[in-house]
């Protein structure tokens, strides 16, 4: 295309007004570049579509849920049909990663008292910690404290900690049913500690339930960190 024949040109808009400056992107369209930008692994464009996101004001916690999960959603079916294997798992995750470290600043902007302590982590076994992180990131900015252990934390770690930091709340993470039996493991340690009774428990993660929550003696489940923020802030008392 010669110069003078683009539509920018025609409209003598000038070289330094980008074509989305003309016709700006809806968000549907940036958060759908997210999810795209996931699927095929491509940092670049994960950032780039992030930096969109954040410019246009989409709500950083729909930039995680309705552009990067909805990405990290296709790659575990595409796992489950036999198309991906581990190795595709382990690189969405770091695509993923590269995405959260650009929105999670912005999910921890709010308030900075402290509204109680959370002692979370993965349970043992299970290496899943992108939806952990973003728990912490939620409830970090809605002020409270986190202790974040990690992920693959044994129960005896979830008790020394929730001891040592005088912890309110324990949050624990499960994204295997293998690993889910891990979680009855650590109330079971909680209860023989005799601090049970002075904490919350609330379990997350995509294999838990409610109903499982009451069978190992946790007062509480969810499956989207916002639902689980949400509960730790009516535990707390506060709006
Ligand atoms: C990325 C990924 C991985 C990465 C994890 C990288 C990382 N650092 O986290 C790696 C490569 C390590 C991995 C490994 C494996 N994975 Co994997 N993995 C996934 C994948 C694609 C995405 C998970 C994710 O991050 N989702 C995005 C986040 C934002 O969502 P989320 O974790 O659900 O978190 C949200 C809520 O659940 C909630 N939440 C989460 N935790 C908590 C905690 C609290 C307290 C609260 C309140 C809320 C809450 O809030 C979050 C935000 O709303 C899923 C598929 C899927 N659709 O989930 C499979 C999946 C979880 N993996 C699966 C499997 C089988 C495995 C492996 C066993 C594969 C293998 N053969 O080795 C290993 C296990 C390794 C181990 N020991 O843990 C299966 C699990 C099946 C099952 N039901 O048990 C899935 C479902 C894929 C599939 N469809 O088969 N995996």
């Amino acid at each position: 295309m010669k110069k003078g024949d683009s539509l920018i040109d025609r409209l003598n808009l000038g070289s330094s007004i980008g074509l989305f400056e003309v016709f700006p992107m809806t968000n549907e369209v940036v958060l759908e570049r997210l999810k795209e930008a996931v699927v095929k692994f491509d940092v670049d464009a994960v950032k780039e579509a992030c930096n969109d996101a954040l410019q246009q004001k989409i709500p950083p916690y729909e930039i995680l849920t309705e552009g990067m999960a909805k990405g990290m959603e296709i790659i575990g079916e595409k796992y489950e049909t036999g198309e991906f294997f581990l190795s595709e798992l382990i690189m969405a995750g770091e695509t993923m990663k590269e995405g959260m470290k650009i929105i999670e600043p912005y999910l921890q902007a709010e308030g900075k008292s402290s509204k109680g302590q959370v002692v979370l982590g993965t349970v043992e076994g299970d290496l899943h910690d992108i939806g952990k992180n973003i728990v912490a990131s939620l409830l970090r900015g809605s002020g409270f404290g986190v202790a974040d252990l990690g992920a693959d934390v044994p129960p005896r770690r979830f008790l020394e900690e929730a001891e040592k930091s005088n912890a309110q709340i324990v949050g624990m993470s499960a994204l295997l049913t293998t690993t889910m039996v891990k979680m009855a493991d650590t109330m079971k340690a909680l209860v023989e500690a005799g601090i049970r009774d002075r904490l919350k428990v609330i379990l997350g993660g995509a294999p838990v339930n409610s109903a499982y929550a009451t069978k190992i003696g946790a007062d509480a489940a969810a499956n989207d960190a916002i639902d689980g923020m949400a509960i730790c802030k009516k535990w707390a008392g506060v709006p």
